[in-house]
């Protein structure tokens, strides 16, 4: 069955990958199930085609037969589910790496998102660089526990699994602050994601949307 996912016609983050339908199309590459996608320009993501599908009109959804999905996390819980490769046989450790995914998207996430938006839409407020102080201490509280707890370890608990996939993505926003060099094993981590095949399939083809929408 056709697997369709959703992604933006223009990402603003100019092919960087940071857009929330990179985690979806790593997850399918991990596990080697085909997709399509469908690029939606931030009209049609408001439109009532698209809000049928994502009550919030946003990327990414996830379309198979007469299921469909929205929300990023649950996306990726479900390919990892429904495939094998992204989570373990073993039910504790299942369960753990479920938690790491928790983790990523409900602890790490929000401050990392918080402070991406911060430097965005609140650089012409007086209180900016005291909101971004707050966030960062925030942040550097997150990588000291995920530090500590990674270890020298390769992935976070055990072999790769969907929650390594969503904490790594989540890291990644990180790059070009110094965040997260303070943790030469979190940098390593992250680089260590991003040097999966399965990563680099997704990442190219989420960068040549961006290249064909550019030279298009
Ligand atoms: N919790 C949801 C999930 O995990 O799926 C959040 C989905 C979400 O935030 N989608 C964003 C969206 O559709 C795109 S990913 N925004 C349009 C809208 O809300 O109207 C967030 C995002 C946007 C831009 C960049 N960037 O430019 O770097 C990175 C991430």
């Amino acid at each position: 069955m056709t697997v369709i996912v959703t992604a933006f016609e223009r990402s603003p983050d100019r092919g960087r990958g940071l857009a929330r339908d990179m985690r979806v199309r790593w997850a399918l590459e991990e596990v080697g199930q085909p997709y399509e996608v469908r690029l939606l320009s931030f009209e049609a993501m408001k439109e009532p085609a698209h809000l049928a599908l994502h009550p919030f009109g946003q990327i990414p959804t996830y379309e198979e037969g007469d299921l469909a999905l929205f929300e990023s996390g649950p996306i990726v819980f479900h390919i990892a589910e429904r495939h094998a490769g992204l989570l373990p046989d073993d039910a504790n450790a299942r369960a753990r790496a479920i938690t790491w995914m928790f983790a990523a998207l409900n602890t790490v996430e929000p401050p990392i998102f918080d402070r991406d938006l911060a430097r965005i839409l609140e650089r012409e407020q007086p209180w900016h660089e005291q909101r971004l102080r707050v966030l960062e201490d925030s942040i550097r509280k997150r990588l000291a526990g995920l530090s500590s707890r990674l270890g020298d370890a390769d992935w976070l608990d055990g072999a790769f699994s969907a929650g390594d996939l969503l904490m790594v993505t989540v890291l990644r926003r990180l790059h070009g602050s110094s965040l997260l060099g303070e943790h030469p094993n979190l940098s390593a981590y992250v680089a260590r994601g991003e040097a999966r095949p399965a990563y680099q399939r997704a990442f190219d083809a989420q960068l040549a949307v961006f290249t064909a929408a550019s030279t298009g």
